[in-house]
């Protein structure tokens, strides 16, 4: 959490601009969480063929939440850990569920992806070991949630979002927090760490659509420090 904030040789906004603090593109949301407009955009394409090589050894499913209830929105891992959820909990686990198999490796194309992402939101060094791919149709939705699996809240999360736009829900470390409500179209990252780190957070159901690069979805992969 204790991250040096960076300083710019010229002091101001102008300063900011010129040390990559403000960008175009870059809207923070609240301290620690930022959104990069389109900074995956020249990667989509790889990133979307790689999702569905993922989705081959992996398959999309809907998990069981310790409830009982069938999440809508499809999920699969790769990396190290991949997150899953059942009857008895949620958590981190270096097999697939479904086939007992360890999940597919994190492609080299979302490592660094994931890497670049975090270094321009001022989070050197993060190399994520699992990444957590939601499929949304339309209809499906996440509810507020935390994110608090993970072994160290240091470690920030990069969240890239692929096809169909949703609306992202980012409220407060409570849950009756009322949530502020982010576009996120194809090709924008969040960035998200340090105060934010245990911020609710949801994402409301995509209305149905076409994407040239996923169909009828929107793709997000989170890419985690998990272990
Ligand atoms: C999603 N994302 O955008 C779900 N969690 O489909 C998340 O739950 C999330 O985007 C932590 C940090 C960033 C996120
Ligand atoms: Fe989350």
């Amino acid at each position: 959490m204790t991250r040096p904030r960076k300083q710019s040789a010229v002091p101001g906004a102008l300063g900011d601009l010129l040390s990559g603090l403000a960008a175009p593109g870059r809207e923070a949301i609240v301290e620690g969480a930022v959104v990069l407009r389109g900074f995956a955009l020249p990667e989509a394409d790889r990133l979307a063929a790689a999702v569905a090589v993922v989705a081959v050894a992996a398959p999309f499913r809907r998990m069981v939440t310790p409830g009982g209830y069938a999440m809508s929105v499809a999920m699969t891992n790769c990396g190290e850990a991949g997150w899953v959820t059942d009857r008895r909990g949620y958590r981190y686990q270096a097999t697939d569920p479904e086939t007992g198999r360890p999940w597919p490796a994190l492609p080299e194309a979302f490592r660094r992806l994931a890497a670049a992402a975090a270094a321009t939101a001022g989070f050197a060094g993060f190399v994520p070991d699992a990444c957590l791919v939601n499929r949304y149709a339309p209809g499906a939705k996440l509810s507020l949630h935390q994110d608090r699996n993970e072994r160290d809240y240091a470690q920030p999360i990069v969240s890239v979002s692929l096809g169909l736009p949703a609306t992202f829900l980012f409220g407060g470390e409570r849950r009756s927090d009322r949530p502020r409500r982010i576009r996120l179209e194809h090709g924008d990252v969040v960035v998200w760490g340090g105060p934010a780190r245990m911020a609710f957070h949801g994402v409301e159901a995509p209305v149905e659509g076409e994407h040239p690069l996923t169909g009828s979805f929107r793709i997000n992969l989170t890419f985690r420090k998990a272990l």
